[in-house]
């Protein structure tokens, strides 16, 4: 569960990450491609090259999700709804992955806002996405 410390820590990192959500959406998405390529399956109808279109503009549909999920902090559940139904019913991307990629955003925004990213702050982001990622694969069955 997220603390109030934890939404205010991920709402001041969100207001950092704001103005960059495609560079920083493509850049989680090479990272994971490349550490974790296992998770490319699930993009064969993609360009998955370095800096292709498909993953810019996939990446800010991402980032954009976790924004309204950063909007409505106190009821992911609600915010996220459609975006569930879709990965549980249409997408079905194995839950394990949803680790992979939060892993990978950490890091991408550990390597921009290196003094904002405490450990404190670490924890909260960490938090948030295992509750995102908790509420896209609430669906599955
Ligand atoms: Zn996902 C899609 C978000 C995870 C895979 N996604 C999507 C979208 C969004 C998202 C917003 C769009 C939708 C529409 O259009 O309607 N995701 C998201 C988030 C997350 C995720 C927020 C976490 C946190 N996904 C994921 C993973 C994976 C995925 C992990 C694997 C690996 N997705 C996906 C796919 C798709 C999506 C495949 C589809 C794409 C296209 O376009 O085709």
């Amino acid at each position: 569960v997220l603390s109030s410390g934890d939404k205010a820590n991920v709402k001041s990192v969100w207001s950092k990450v704001q103005g960059h959500l495609e560079d920083y959406g493509a850049e989680t998405l090479d990272r994971m491609f490349t550490v974790f390529p296992q998770t490319k399956t699930y993009f064969s109808h993609f360009d998955v090259h370095h800096g292709s279109t498909q993953i810019r503009s996939h990446g800010k549909k991402v980032m954009l999700a976790l924004g309204d999920a950063v909007n409505h902090i106190d009821d992911i559940a609600t915010a996220l709804s459609a975006l569930s139904d879709k990965h549980a019913h249409i997408l079905r991307v194995d839950p394990v992955n949803f680790k992979l990629l939060s892993h990978c955003l950490l890091v991408v925004v550990a390597r921009h806002h290196p003094t904002l990213f405490t450990p404190d702050v670490h924890v909260s982001l960490d938090k948030f996405m295992g509750t995102v990622s908790t509420v896209l694969t609430s669906k599955y069955r």
